[in-house]
């Protein structure tokens, strides 16, 4: 294992982030109505999980030696529960209850789809850092970019059809959440290529500087980002008298 200091101190870095965004979250849980807190319940198990993830690297726990390389397998485990979650926490704005049997269905096909979609992505990535294999390399790269792909797609598309139907500032504060999102996340399969697991054009430590702020950018700013603007737009609604 070759866990230089810088590296390591990008990981606490990470560790410092997260835990400061759960308590964040969790002092503006206390200001909502308890109707509303499970938007902040999703934003802490989010940062929950991250928190553990950076610790777990931190002291070198989640880190393997394959061939010749070391791969942060924490890295995608983090990830396989935090991208559902994250992407849950939009389709919930955007997705409201209130709906017939039909509807209901129809939603409960666009989260699955959405969330297996985001799954496929981090496992065929995870199976890409795996790889030493150049073109296996290539061949799960790719398909984890289209899953990647797939999943923007919808959201952009069919998801922000629905936020807008259920009300003028649903569309547009579920539009600013996936704008943000969408610029943050989009960084990752950049990094990934460039790194380690890639190219290798950029050292470990800046590796793991990029991958740190970028996490707490879409973990804890984005949680942060979401409970603001949700509280925003419940009293916006309720000054409607809409909800
Ligand atoms: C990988 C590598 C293969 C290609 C693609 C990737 C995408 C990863 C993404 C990760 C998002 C992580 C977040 C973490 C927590 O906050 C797996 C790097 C497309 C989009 C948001």
């Amino acid at each position: 294992m070759n866990i230089s200091d810088i590296t390591t101190l990008w990981f606490w870095f990470g560790f410092g982030g997260m835990s400061l965004g759960s308590l964040v979250i969790c002092l503006l849980a206390a200001k909502m109505k308890p109707a509303h807190r499970y938007h902040a319940l999703l934003a802490v198990a989010v940062t929950s999980i991250a928190t553990i993830a950076y610790f777990a690297l931190a002291r070198g726990l989640a880190t393997a030696t394959v061939g010749n390389g070391s791969i942060y397998f924490g890295r995608y485990v983090d990830w396989l529960f935090t991208t559902p979650l994250l992407l849950l926490s939009l389709l919930v704005i955007a997705l409201p209850a209130k709906s017939s049997g039909e509807d209901s269905r129809e939603k409960a096909g666009l989260i699955g789809g959405v969330i297996l979609a985001d799954i496929l992505m981090i496992v065929t990535g995870f199976f890409a850092d795996l790889s030493s294999n150049t073109i296996d390399k290539v061949v799960w790269y790719v398909s984890s970019c289209l899953w990647f792909a797939i999943l923007v797609f919808v959201m952009f598309t069919v998801v922000q059809r629905r936020a807008n139907a259920v009300s003028k500032q649903t569309g547009k504060v579920y539009g600013q959440l996936l704008g943000f999102l969408s610029i943050v996340w989009i960084w990752y399969p950049i990094v990934w290529a460039l790194g380690s697991t890639g190219y290798k054009l950029i050292s470990l430590n800046t590796e793991a500087a990029l991958y740190a702020i970028l996490d707490v950018s879409a973990k804890a700013v984005f949680g942060i980002l979401t409970l603001v603007l949700v509280t925003r737009l419940k009293h916006g609604l309720a000054n409607n008298s809409n909800e």
